[in-house]
């Protein structure tokens, strides 16, 4: 780097985004301490700093410049976010963002919420489904244990954060609409200098290579010469298959990439293609 930029990312302390976010930045080759309760912390191979928040805080620092991007659930993006930028889903942290009534309620649709009471701590994404639905309901902005709600007699339903559901099995819920579908994302500042967004531009490129790679993994193959038409047909790779001949004559090594989805189903094509010694192998990071 010609200059001192750094680039401030804020990050959640201590929570369900925490342990990923992280990760993330480690798998990007961005090295750094993180001990526990730190507030701050510097990389010392990228022009990055860290700041470790509540997520609630982290879309207002990112808007008013304290941090100059932060990664936060899509929930709270969307509920505290004011004048942010949302700039890449990240794929963990998945979650929805629901209407639940008690499990003995007879539901027919939206006007079971005509007029009822509602929980939740998301009164700003709620109210925007409402009024898109055209319901008229009180929102009772509660901050936490928003499933106890119903049963002490404070709401007809909730709207709350579901992952498994089993929080709501438990309190006698059940989940009637989806509102929201949230991963983690990346938000940034609107006002970010051109210094900022080329080390943000670094750092995506960074994140992009290493999710890539782990929805891909790196095969190995042998086969007979006669089969490798057909062997071929069958794998992608990034550009074409490697095919390397093998000492043994007459049989070739098959180098190839493969969709984690498609793996299993490509695998067994193989085999009853001729391949053997299928080695499969977890790709760090790809850049195309
Ligand atoms: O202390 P701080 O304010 O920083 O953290 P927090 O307690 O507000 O947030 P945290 O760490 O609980 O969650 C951070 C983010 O993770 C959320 O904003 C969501 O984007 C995402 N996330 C993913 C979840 C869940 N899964 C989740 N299951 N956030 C909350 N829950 C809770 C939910 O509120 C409910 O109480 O888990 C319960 C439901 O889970 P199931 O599996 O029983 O359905
Ligand atoms: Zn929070």
């Amino acid at each position: 780097m010609t200059n001192n930029t750094i680039l401030r990312l804020a990050i959640q302390r201590k929570g369900r985004l925490s342990e990923d976010s992280l990760s993330l930045i480690k798998e990007s080759g961005i090295k750094f301490s993180s001990g526990t309760g730190k507030l701050k912390s510097t990389a010392q191979n990228f022009p990055i700093e860290f700041l470790f928040l509540r997520d609630d805080d982290i879309p207002d620092y990112v808007a008013d410049g304290v941090a100059d991007i932060g990664i936060v659930g899509e929930n709270v993006a969307l509920e505290k976010g004011k004048n942010i930028d949302h700039l890449k889903k990240l794929g963990f942290s998945k979650c929805r963002l629901s209407l639940a009534i008690p499990k003995e309620a007879n539901y027919k649709g939206f006007e079971y919420f005509q007029h009822a009471s509602i929980a939740t701590s998301y009164p700003k994404i709620l109210q925007d489904f409402l009024t898109r639905n055209n319901i008229v309901a009180n929102i009772h902005e509660i901050s936490g244990s928003v499933e106890i709600a119903p049963s002490i007699g404070l709401a007809n339903g909730v709207c709350d954060i579901v992952s498994s559901g089993s929080t709501l099995l438990s309190n006698g819920l059940k989940e009637v609409e989806t509102i929201l579908k949230s991963e983690a994302i990346i938000i940034g500042n609107q006002q970010m200098s051109d210094e900022k967004k080329s080390i943000l531009d670094k750092l995506i490129f960074r994140i992009e290579s290493v999710q890539r790679g782990k929805n891909k993994k790196y095969i190995l193959l042998n086969a007979p010469n006669e089969n490798l038409d057909s062997i071929i047909k069958l794998l992608p790779g990034m550009r074409s298959p490697t095919v390397v001949p093998l000492a043994d004559k007459g049989w070739s090594s098959i180098h190839s990439v493969v969709n984690e989805d498609d793996f299993w189903d490509v695998i067994e094509k193989l085999r009853n293609a001729g391949a053997e010694g299928i080695l499969v192998v977890p790709i760090e990071k790809m850049i195309l």
